[in-house]
């Protein structure tokens, strides 16, 4: 039995008062069942994380450096995620991939770099509307996945997955709980033929997840949660979804 994560994905938003009365807000509307955490901007962790002090809810950053340290302006290593106290860090968000030209490998390389510093990182898949209705779901899904799978080799089940159609994500299009499971069948077996705790992983759903469809997706046998971006700006809208994990 997998217990369920809901993770907040804020994005670029958010500011220091905003930010208070959200954690306080969410601080409030807990304990769910579910493990919840929210995924913040980097200049906002170090408060974060006196802003959960008690644990209930983890904290962790939207990307990482696939580097260890040195010359890299801008970049953030997952070294220094650890040193604030970062349980999760996404990787490989369609917004990175898209925006900031980051491959299969590079995005396979941060989630290394994640788990060497004992940070799960939360590596995203998702194929585009173009390639959906190309009928390559599977295809770069599968491909997507498969880069991790050859860089983290026995690793591999250390890692949480979080299926993103593109097509989904802040559209208001959602992936129906079908088409999300049957992505997520797909994406389990891979892990399966990979290593024996696939079972164990958990396996998120991310796109457009909102109050009144996450409890139906949150059904589908293969997924372990949501990961949650506009819905996860609004204390009561992302407490009800964590209700429903
Ligand atoms: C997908 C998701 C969070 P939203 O990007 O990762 O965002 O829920 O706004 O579609």
């Amino acid at each position: 039995m997998r217990k369920k994560l809901v993770v907040g994905n804020w994005k670029m938003h958010g500011n220091r008062s905003a930010n208070a009365a959200l954690l306080a807000g969410l601080k409030e509307a807990g304990p769910w069942n579910a493990d919840v955490a929210v995924c913040v901007p980097f200049p906002y962790i170090a408060e974060t994380a006196l802003a959960l002090t008690s644990q209930a809810i983890a904290f962790g950053a939207q990307d990482c450096s696939a580097q260890e340290q040195g010359a890299f302006t801008g970049e953030v290593s997952s070294a220094m995620l650890a040193d604030l106290g970062c349980r999760y860090v996404i990787v490989g968000h369609s917004e990175r991939r898209a925006y900031h030209h980051e491959s299969d490998q590079l995005v396979a390389d941060k989630a290394k770099a994640a788990l060497a510093h004992g940070v799960t990182p939360i590596v995203c898949v998702g194929e585009t509307l173009v390639e959906r209705e190309a009928g390559q779901t599977e295809l770069v899904v599968k491909r997507q996945l498969a880069a991790v799978i050859h860089t983290l080799t026995h690793c591999i089940g250390e890692i949480v997955l979080a299926y993103e159609p593109v097509w989904a994500i802040g559209t208001g299009l959602t992936a129906s709980p079908e088409q999300a499971q049957a992505v997520h069948a797909v994406l389990r077996k891979q892990l399966q033929a990979a290593t024996q705790k696939a079972d164990a992983m958990r396996i998120l759903y991310g796109g457009s997840v909102k109050p009144d469809n996450a409890a139906q997706l949150f059904a589908c046998a293969d997924i372990d949660g949501g990961l949650i971006g506009g819905a996860a700006l609004k204390t009561a809208d992302f407490s009800v979804i964590c209700r429903a994990a």
